[in-house]
């Protein structure tokens, strides 16, 4: 006789074959990545000048940690580091990187989106990419197939910016081509000389009428803004500057939507707040500040769009939502958009030193969110926690084993990440994409001899003399008093921990470089 099980009957008898997967809980998991956002920008992290309500949400409902750090204090490295679980400093050539730069991560290799589409998830890239694109510098087919590039490193879709919203070329990628090309109009892109017939933002009339550059953007003027690097044709694919925000959370929902019934990963790298600032006309004056205010509102926006995706979709209960910023604040990053002049009293990296480029904490420490409603205890974490523990933490989460060699740098941090330990890592290391490195451990900072530049843009340089920086960020966030001279041995020590982290695995990895012609684009100022 035949006869039917009930279902959880069946599938008792069906699980025991898989125990240790059975187990492993497999919330989405969402990870929303400002660009620049300071540690001080966020209502929720004391900003009075920007309302963030939907970041806010996720603080209140989830874990705010005031010692989360980024591993760089700009863009390229710290999304390598996101998504690789390594420190970028091991890598050459992983500064900020050219618009045609090759792509930074090895195919194939042990990534987060690997991680994650190994236990099952369908994954996707949605955003600022600028890790690079194609197997060689300056070799992409921008009118045929771009590969590899994000499906060659774990995820299943992407839609991105190639680079960064000043860096040619202006179009969105949807997996491997150009979004909306007209093959009628192919696309040329140069990062060494201007193409022909093109005006170039150096070489044109009336610039009053375009955002003018207050330093570099001189190159490809496009939309009436002057860019990095070269680029003619694909007219019909140029992204509009002010809509940026609405496509690419509209591509999130679309894909939280699309992947409702099965468990996901969304990596949204959103392009705000970093310049350009051309916020869309509903956030235009709406905060005072002018673009870059505004652009924050934005920001806020775009969570929002995805927070109430979750809770139509009924999906809220069973998503983990991190947010965070790839680097920390800068004002005028040249254009002149007044983000100084109508700053007033807001201070984007809140008590810390400094900003993007800087290896003052302001560089690196920013807003970090946990919230998985239920789960997650809400609250404040004192914990040090970096995101390139993000890998190994996730692997944890969903019962995925690393080989040797994987995600180096990343620990299991996920006991503090959900709350349960109010202790995340001992120490880690931040980088300035230079030649400045500095080790956190635990209320102590020790930062090594050299140069490093201080305020938001304009800057200061700064000389850092031997033996190096030693502060202690509890009594002094602002990194004002400098130690070093008072506890020598202290700063002996964690200048010696620096050393053996820093000369721990070897500095391998990209062999191919050299011959691809790989190179960071841009110094620190
Ligand atoms: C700098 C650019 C800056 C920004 C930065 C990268 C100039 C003068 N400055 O070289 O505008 O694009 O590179 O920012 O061109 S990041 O957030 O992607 O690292
Ligand atoms: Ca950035």
């Amino acid at each position: 006789m035949n006869k039917i099980l009930p279902l959880p009957l069946a599938a008792a008898l069906l699980c025991p074959v898989l125990p240790g997967l059975a187990a492993a809980p497999k919330p989405n998991i969402v990870i929303i990545y400002g660009d620049d956002i300071g540690f001080g920008d966020l209502q929720c992290y004391g900003g009075s000048r920007v309302r963030t309500p939907n970041v806010d949400r996720l603080a209140r409902e989830g874990l705010r940690f005031v010692n989360g750090y980024a591993t760089s204090a700009t863009c390229t490295p710290s999304r390598f580091s996101i998504l690789t679980g390594e420190y970028a400093f091991r890598r050459k050539g992983s500064g900020v990187l050219p618009g045609d730069a090759a792509l930074l991560i090895e195919p194939g290799s042990m990534t987060l989106p690997a991680i994650l589409r190994r236990a099952g998830y369908a994954t996707a890239a949605i955003g600022k990419w600028h890790l690079g694109l194609g197997a060689k510098r300056g070799a992409q087919d921008w009118n045929g197939v771009i590969k590899p590039g994000p499906l060659e490193v774990g995820f299943n879709h992407c839609f991105i910016i190639p680079a960064t919203p000043d860096r040619v070329p202006c179009v969105y990628v949807q997996d491997h081509r150009v979004f909306n090309l007209d093959p009628s109009d192919p696309i040329h892109v140069s990062y060494r000389h201007a193409l022909p017939g093109e005006v170039t933002y150096k070489t044109m009339d009336h610039r009053e009428l375009v955002m003018t550059s207050s330093a570099g953007h001189n190159n490809a003027v496009i939309n009436g803004i002057g860019r990095i690097g070269y680029m003619t044709g694909g007219k019909a694919a140029l992204w509009k500057d002010d809509e940026i925000e609405e496509v690419l959370a509209k591509q999130a929902v679309n894909f939280i939507e699309s992947e409702r019934n099965h468990p996901f990963f969304l990596y949204y790298a959103s392009h705000d707040i970093h310049v350009p600032r051309v916020p869309n006309k509903r956030f235009v004056g709406r905060t005072g500040m002018g673009p870059r205010g505004d652009e924050l509102a934005e920001f806020d926006w775009a969570v929002g769009q995805i927070l109430k995706t979750l809770d139509r979709l009924k999906l809220t209960d069973n998503t983990l939502v991190i947010l965070s910023s790839d680097n920390g604040p800068v004002l005028d990053d040249g254009y002149n958009d007044q983000a100084n002049q109508l700053l007033g009293n807001h201070k984007p990296a809140g008590p810390l030193r400094a900003g993007k480029y800087s290896i003052f904490d302001g560089g690196t420490r920013v807003p970090f969110i946990v919230c998985w409603p239920g789960k997650v205890k809400p609250g404040v974490s004192q914990a040090l926690v970096s995101q390139v523990d993000l890998a190994a933490s996730f692997a944890a989460l969903t019962g995925q084993r690393l080989g040797a060699g994987d995600c180096p740098d990343s620990q299991d941090v996920l006991p503090a990440l959900l709350g349960q330990s109010p202790t995340g890592r001992q120490s880690l290391v931040e980088w300035d994409q230079g030649r400045e490195k500095a080790l956190r451990a635990g209320d102590w900072k020790f930062v090594l001899p050299g140069r490093t530049c201080d305020g938001l843009g304009p800057w200061k340089r700064v000389k850092i003399p031997a033996p190096g920086f030693l502060f202690n960020l509890a009594d002094d966030p602002g990194e004002k008093t400098n130690l070093a001279n008072t506890h020598p041995h202290k700063a002996a020590a964690l200048a010696a921990r620096l050393s053996e982290i820093d000369s721990q695995f070897p500095r391998h990895a990209d062999p191919a470089a050299g011959l691809r012609g790989q190179r960071t684009e841009s110094k620190a100022p």
